[in-house]
This record gives C-alpha cells, structure tokens and sequence, in this order.
C-alpha cells in the first residue's frame, strides 16, 4: 500500500524509530518558531543548553502576542527575545509583523519541510504543504539546539473533499463543520489529512484556515497536498523556488476517513464556550451582537480581509456594535493601505489593531460585561476574551462582517455584495519588521538582555514515590486556559512564573495556591481532555512550581501530556475511567513504586482516606520514562545527539 503525504514527509525526516502507528519517533526539524508569550520560556531554555549556534536550517522568534505595553513587562520580554535571537542565529520578527502563523506562509512555509512552532497553531503552515506542528516551549528550544523533536507517530485521517464551496460559505465553516462532527477530541492521535477534488477549489489560505483549527480538534496536525494553487501563492509571494508539487500515493493507507461535499457547507458558528459546539446560522434565533472581531491567525489573510471589505463598501457599522479588524501581517496591511480596503473598513466606523493576535489572547478589547461577542477566531473559551461572563461566537469573516453591520448574528446572505479582488495580486514581501541573524559568530551578544521581569524557570525533580493530597479535583475538558489563564493583565508576567502561580486555575476555583502552599503541593484529579487548548508550557510549569507531582486524568490533550512529562510531573490515566468517581478533593493519595512502574506502564494508587486502591496506566515510551527518571527533558536532552 502506497504513503498518505504525512507519512511521506515523516519517512524523509526519520532520523530513529520505526514509522508505525504509536511508535516515537526523532524527525529532523527544518525550521522553528516562537512567539513572544511562549517564547521567553523557550529561550531561557535555550540558553541553558549552552549552544552557540541553532541546529535548524531557519529559525524565527515572533513578537506578536504580548504588544499592549501597559507597564515594562513586555517591553523588557521583546528585548530579552530579540537578544536571544542575536546570540543563537535567529531571525526576530518585531512587534506589528503580524502574526507567527500568517508570516510563517508568506515568507518561510516551505512544501515537504517539518516546521515545530511553540504555539499550537503551528499547524497553519499545513495549509502549504508543510508539516507543521505545535509543541511546549522545552521541544522546541531542544529542536533549536539539536535539530529533533520525538513524536508518536500519528495515525492518518483522510479528509476527502469533493465539489466546491458556495459563494457564501468559508473554509471557516468547512472546519466549524468538521468540529461539530469529531468534537475537539476527535483528532486526538491523528494526523487530518486532505485530499480530493474538492482540495482544488481551496486557496492557500482557505486550507491554511482548516488546517489552523486541526489544532481544535486536538490533532497533531492537518496537512493539504501541494498543487497548482499552492504555486499560484508562493508565485504572488515572490518565492516560487520553494515549490514542490506534493501529494499522497494513490493507494496510501488511512487509519480513518470521512467525505465532506463542499457545496453543502452553509455558514455556520461556534456556540460559547467550545469550539466544536457547532451550529448553522439559519437555526440561530436572532442573538444581538455587542462585539464584532475579526482577525486572528484563523481568518486575516489578504482574501478574509478583502471579503469584509466588499461587505463594509458603502455601510456602516451598526451603532450597537463594536467591530475591531487586526490584520495578520505588515504585508496584508500595506496591501490594504494601498488598495483601499482599509479606508473601507475605516469609512464603515471599524476600530483597526496593529497586526497581532490582539483580542484572540485576551490582549485587549475585551467585551463589557455580559456581552455577546461574535470573532473570526479559533477558540471560544470562557473567560478568554479577558470577560468572565461574555457570549463568545465564533463564525467566519463574511459572517461577522455582515453581522456587524445588521448588530444581530446574520447570514451572509442577508445583504448582497459581490466579492472583488484579484486571486493572482501579487504581494510586496515586507522585509522591514525582520532582524536576520548575523552570521559571522564573532559579531553576535555574548549575554542575552534580562530585564527585571525576566525570571528564572522553576526546575523539574526526578519522578519518585508520591504522598500527597488530591489538591483540586476538576471536571473534563480543562483548557490551558484555566490552568494558566490568559489575558491583558497576566500575559506580562510569562517570563515570572512565581507572580503567574497565583492565577492557577482562577477561572475555576479562587484558591489553588493556597490549597497548594497549605498541603506542600499534591496531585490534580481530572476528566477527559485535561490540558486541551494552546501549548503553553507555563500549564505545567505552574503546577511545577507549586509542587504538583502528579496529574491522574480520564485522558489527556497531546500537547499538555508533553509538557508535563518534559518537567517531571506524571501524566496518568485511569484504566476505568468510572474511578475517576470514587476519588474526592483532599483525599490523601500514596502512589508507590514509582521507578518501577514507570517501566512496567501500570502504577498503584492507594487512596487512604477511602481505603481503596486504583489501577492508573500511562503508556511511556522509554524516551518518555528516562525524561521522568532525569527529572525532565532539559536535562535528559542537554547532551543527547542523535547523529
Ligand atoms: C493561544 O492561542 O492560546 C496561544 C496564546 O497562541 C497559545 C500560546 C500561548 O499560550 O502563549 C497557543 O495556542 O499555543
Ligand atoms: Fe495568536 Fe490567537 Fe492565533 Fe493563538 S490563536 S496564535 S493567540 S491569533
């Protein structure tokens, strides 16, 4: 049987193991990215694996999260990055670039390279062919140093599209759709890959918009094949020479499969606060919107953009509304400016951002109280928006551009226009936000710059026998966003984990690190999916800090369960998930036997107060356990060289 396009890009980047279905493998990493939030951490890391220069072909640290600079903070997080960029060989992307993901397909995406991003849509890059994935921060700090990264290896879903899209349906709607249908643990283990003749109707960027929020459905990626539209892209974007024509064999192996007919897809929206909590516009009751956002890594490519602006041509922005437009890259926004889409969109009463996530992360514009707020971004969680209680939809570009000037959840097709742009506009790659590294090694800082928010990384310990008390037990579906939340106020503070403790799991309950202070740590208690939702290791360098040792969860999110095992702290899983229910908050916990069952794959919980003992497995890969056994992967990775 013939090779889906992911296995054949993985099989040109083994470097260990054996391509099989749950095996971990090491793949070379070709390039890397960071973004601000995430970034501070990586490069901390970085640092301690005292190299002098990256191991990548092309590495790039973005500042594009962080760029409200209400106080120093994240000033001083810039200038510590842009200084680490410097030492190690890193191109630095400055604060209104735009965003890690958008800048990525313009101007370094390349068809068939592996691309390992500290955000968790990294994935955007499948949209071009890459093989992109997200990762904490620790993997992609060694994959700067080294040049690998350890994944399992994923099964394959095939995403077959046939027919085309209607004129008033996005990509957008073809991924809510999918959401709908596999939930956001759908892609949990799985690879989403698309093919079919339907792929051909998909721009770029139509793709890069699905393959963003494969990150939603807990994938370790999406990936389109590389065709005639692909070319068409790299053409408009001055970098043709990248190009390869890619694809799967026409007998590859799939794991899963499902159909989607294009042509059926209507437009649709996420409901608070999940995004596969899919529902069809046309069944929506009329839902007054107060807030209308558009951006994000998700929908603000030149195309998106230029949809609103046909909608915006000649309207205005209902008076009850807000809407907000961030463009995602310095090369979008100077095509608008030039083109007159952005006077639209300023004509029509739209407040613009600089190119940013802005909103997405909570940086700003967060709704009044109790608002709806309708955003053509990735994820809808609760509190997220920087509103405890604010309604978050999430829809296409089209969707909320006629929504907000109707100031109700609308059908596009309820107003009539007509989208106008050229597809083979070619673009002005800007080049003026970029610092490219410096080659000769002599000329590079020797120090990197730590202001004084720039902390030092709480380090992890050897794993061994645990006593402690279950200090939290939480229900399913727990984002990184309740563990770690984020917002205006705490994304300064990613660099000051001791500051960042106190906000552990506030969205959910007041008094983690009390609870944490008051019993010397102990072990978290949860349902299905602990840990979905962005990357960021600071959801387990909390728990760290507070000294958690372990989390015994009904099932984990990918990335999370990585990022735990990188910093010591057991991920485990009930064998019956219906134990889940005989532990209660502050039970008194003994897991003995550690060492030993990290090898044999099944640990003994022992719960005294009840007198009961449970059955947790965790499949380990030996990687996996000897990272445990170091007490962590900085220290397991530091002089490990695969070649
Ligand atoms: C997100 O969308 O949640 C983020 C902010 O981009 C994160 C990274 C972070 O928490 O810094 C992600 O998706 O990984
Ligand atoms: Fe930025 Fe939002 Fe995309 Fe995360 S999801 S990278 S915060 S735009």
């Amino acid at each position: 049987m013939g090779l889906s396009l992911a296995m054949k890009i993985l099989k040109n980047h083994l470097l260990k193991g054996e391509l099989k279905a749950g095996q971990e493998i090491a793949i070379k990493i070709d390039q890397t990215l960071t973004q601000d939030s995430t970034g501070t951490m990586a490069y901390l890391q970085l640092e301690a694996m005292d190299i002098e220069d990256v191991a990548t072909e092309n590495s790039v640290a973005y500042i594009d999260h962080n760029i409200l600079q209400a106080g120093f903070e994240n000033a001083d997080d810039h200038e510590f990055i842009k200084s680490a960029a410097n030492k190690f060989g890193i191109t630095f992307s400055k604060a209104g670039g735009g965003i890690c993901h958008q800048v990525n397909l313009e101007q370094f995406a390349k068809p068939g390279d592996t691309l390992l991003g500290s955000d968790s849509h990294t994935p955007t890059g499948g949209g071009l062919g890459e093989l992109a994935i997200g990762a904490g921060g620790l993997d992609v700090a060694v994959a700067m140093a080294k040049g690998f990264y350890f994944v399992k290896v994923p099964k394959i879903y095939r995403v077959n599209l046939t027919s085309s899209l209607s004129p008033m349906a996005n990509a957008k709607d073809v991924i809510l759709y999918i959401l709908g249908k596999l939930t956001v643990k759908g892609g949990t283990g799985f690879i989403m890959e698309y093919t079919g003749q339907g792929v051909k109707s998909l721009s770029v960027t139509d793709r890069a918009t699905i393959c963003n929020m494969g990150a939603e459905l807990g994938a370790t990626t999406s990936i389109f094949p590389s065709d005639e539209n692909t070319l068409a892209y790299l053409k408009a974007h001055g970098r043709e020479e990248v190009y390869k024509q890619l694809q799967a064999d026409e007998d590859a192996y799939y794991d899963e499969s499902i159909d989607i007919d294009l042509s059926e897809i209507k437009p649709a929206v996420a409901k608070p606060h999940f995004p596969d909590q899919f529902e069809e516009v046309e069944s929506l009751p009329r839902i007054k919107v107060d807030q209308v956002a558009i951006g994000s890594c998700t929908n603000s490519s030149f195309e998106d953009l230029m949809k609103v602006a046909s909608i915006l041509e000649g309207r205005r922005v209902n008076p009850d509304v807000s809407l907000v437009i961030s463009p995602g890259s310095a090369t979008i926004l100077e095509k608008i400016a030039e083109n007159g889409a952005l006077a639209t969109f300023i004509k029509a009463g739209a407040r613009i951002l600089e190119s940013g996530c802005g909103p997405c992360i909570g940086m700003g514009q967060a709704p009044k109280a109790g608002a709806v707020s309708l955003r053509s971004f990735n994820r809808n969680f609760k509190g997220r928006s920087g509103t405890m209680d604010a309604q978050i939809y999430l829809a296409s570009p089209e969707t909320c551009a006629v929504s907000a000037v109707l100031g109700y959840i609308a059908d596009p097709k309820e107003l009539s226009y007509e989208t106008k742009f050229n597809k083979d506009e070619s673009f002005n790659q800007t080049q003026a936000y970029f610092i490219k590294p410096e080659k000769d090694l002599s000329k590079r800082l020797k120090e990197t710059i730590k202001g004084k928010n720039i902390k030092p990384f709480p380090r992890a310990e050897k794993a061994s026998d645990i006593e402690k008390k279950v200090i939290y037990k939480a229900g399913d579906g727990i984002t990184t966003d309740d563990i770690c939340p984020s917002n205006a106020k705490l994304l300064p503070f990613r660099s000051n984990i001791a500051y960042l403790s106190e906000f552990a799991f506030t969205t959910k309950i007041d008094d983690f690190k009390k609870r944490c202070e008051e019993n010397k740590g102990g072990i978290i208690v949860a349902g299905e999916n602990y840990g979905q939702g962005s990357s960021r290791e600071h959801a387990a360098l909390l728990p760290l800090y507070l000294g958690v040792k372990a989390v015994v969860a009904k099932s984990f999110a990918r990335i999370h369960r990585s990022n735990l095992i990188n910093n010591a702290i057991l991920p485990l899983e009930f064998v019956n998930p219906d134990d889940y229910e005989k532990i209660s908050e502050y039970d008194d916990i003994r897991i003995s036997r550690v060492v030993e069952s990290l090898k044999e794959g099944i640990f003994i919980l022992e719960d005294l107060t009840k007198n009961i003992k449970i059955k947790l497995k965790a499949d380990f890969s030996d990687r996996e356990r000897e990272v445990l056994e170091a007490g962590g992967y900085l220290n397991y990775a530091k002089n490990l060289d695969l070649e």
